[in-house]
C-alpha cells in the first residue's frame, strides 16, 4: 500500500537574511511524506530565491506529478531522475525514496564547518571551543567579498594568527576581480596561506579564479561552476574541492556521481545547504556521513531561521514544528 501527502512551509528569517541583493524574510518548501507498507520517507523541496531556476509553484506541480506516477506503482527514484531542470524536486523525491527503502544511513555529521560573522569577542570564543578533527584542526568558514578586500585579509589574518589550530574555508562567490583578488592576497601572509583549506571561486570567472590561485598559492573550490551546463569534474592545479548543494544539483544519484567523480580526481566534496530546514539539514548531514565521511559539510544555516521542522538539530534551541502545523496541500 502506498500513501503520500505534500506539505507546505513557510518559516520566518532572522531580519538581516539578504541573499544575492534580496532579503529573504521566510523560506518557504515543500515536504513530501510517503508510506509504504509499515515504512515512511520524508523529503524536503525548497527552491532557493535568487539561486533556484524553478519556482515553488513549478515544483510543486512537478511535485504532485511524480507523486501521481508513483501511487500508479512507477519508480520513484526513476521518476526523481526524470527532473534535471527542476533539482530541488530530483533532490527531494530522491531522498524521500531514499528514507522508504532504508538507503540513507541514520548517522549523521552534524558537526560542520561554522560560518564566522557578528560580534569578534563571540567569534573568537565560538571558535575556541570548536571541537578540533582527528588532526587536531579546527575548520570554519568565513564569507568574504561582501565589503573591501583589504578589510576581507585583514580579518582573515587575524583569525589565522588568534588561533593556530584553526583552519578556514572562504567564500567569495565570484565577486572579486583579479585586482582585489590580488589585493585580499597581499594581507595574508604566504606562511598563513596553507591554513586557507580553499576559497570558493574568489574571481568573476574560472580562468581568474585558476589565475589567482596559481599567483598566491592558495587552494580554491568550485561551488556555482559545479552548476554550468558543461562543467566537469577534473582535478586542476590549486584545486581542492568541490561544493555540491544537492537542493540545486539534483538527485541523490546525480550527487553521488559527483561525489564520486570528485574522489576519484582526488578532491575533496563538501556536502553543502542551500538553507534547508532542520529536516533537509538532518538528511545532508547524514549524506555527508555516509558519502563524505571524511569531510566536513557546510551546513551551518539552521540560525538563519526562527524555527525547526519535524526533526529537531542537535543543540538547537529554535522551536519545532511538527506536521500537524503545516499546511496539507495534497494527498493520494
Ligand atoms: O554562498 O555558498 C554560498 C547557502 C545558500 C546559498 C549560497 C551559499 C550558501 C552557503 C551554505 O554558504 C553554507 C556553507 O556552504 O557552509
Ligand atoms: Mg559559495
Amino acid at each position: 500500500m502506498r500513501r503520500a501527502a505534500v506539505y507546505r512551509y513557510s518559516l520566518p528569517m532572522e531580519a538581516g537574511v539578504v541573499l544575492r541583493n534580496q532579503r529573504l524574510k521566510f523560506r518557504d518548501g515543500l515536504l513530501v511524506r510517503l508510506w509504504q507498507d509499515d515504512k515512511i520517507g520524508w523529503g524536503e523541496i525548497a527552491p532557493l530565491p535568487g539561486f533556484s531556476q524553478e519556482s515553488l509553484e513549478q515544483a510543486q506541480q512537478a511535485t504532485q506529478h511524480a507523486l501521481a506516477q508513483w501511487l500508479q506503482g512507477a519508480s520513484l527514484s526513476a521518476v526523481a531522475s526524470a527532473f534535471g531542470a527542476l533539482p530541488s524536486v530530483a533532490f527531494g523525491l530522491s531522498m524521500a525514496d531514499a528514507e522508504l527503502r532504508e538507503l540513507l544511513p541514520e548517522a549523521a555529521s552534524t558537526h560542520s564547518a561554522p560560518l564566522c560573522h557578528g560580534d569578534p569577542d563571540e567569534l573568537y570564543t565560538r571558535l575556541g571551543a570548536l571541537p578540533a578533527d582527528v588532526e587536531g584542526k579546527k575548520v570554519a568558514k568565513v564569507k568574504v567579498g561582501l565589503y573591501e578586500a583589504v578589510g576581507d585579509g585583514l580579518n582573515v589574518t587575524m583569525l589565522l594568527e588568534a588561533l593556530p589550530d584553526l583552519y578556514l574555508r572562504l567564500d567569495a562567490n565570484r565577486s572579486w576581480t583579479p585586482i582585489k583578488a590580488a589585493a585580499f592576497a597581499r594581507y595574508v601572509a604566504p606562511e598563513l596561506r596553507s591554513r586557507l583549506a580553499f576559497i570558493e571561486e574568489p574571481c568573476h570567472t574560472r580562468e581568474q579564479s585558476r589565475a589567482f590561485a596559481r599567483d598566491t598559492g592558495i587552494a580554491i573550490a568550485w561551488d556555482e561552476s559545479v552548476r554550468e551546463s558543461g562543467f566537469e569534474v577534473h582535478a586542476e592545479p590549486g584545486l581542492a574541492a568541490i561544493i555540491i548543494k544537492p537542493t540545486l544539483t539534483g538527485s541523490l544519484t546525480r550527487c553521488r556521481e559527483l561525489i564520486a567523480q570528485a574522489h576519484r580526481a582526488g578532491l575533496q566534496a563538501v556536502v553543502s545547504s542551500s538553507i534547508e530546514s532542520s529536516l533537509g539539514l538532518n538528511q545532508l548531514a547524514r549524506m555527508a556521513a555516509w558519502l563524505t565521511p571524511d569531510t566536513l559539510p557546510g551546513l551551518d544555516t539552521l540560525d538563519l531561521m526562527q524555527a525547526q521542522l519535524i526533526r529537531h538539530w542537535p543543540e538547537s534551541r529554535l522551536p519545532l514544528l511538527n506536521e500537524e502545523q503545516l499546511e496539507s496541500i495534497w494527498q493520494g
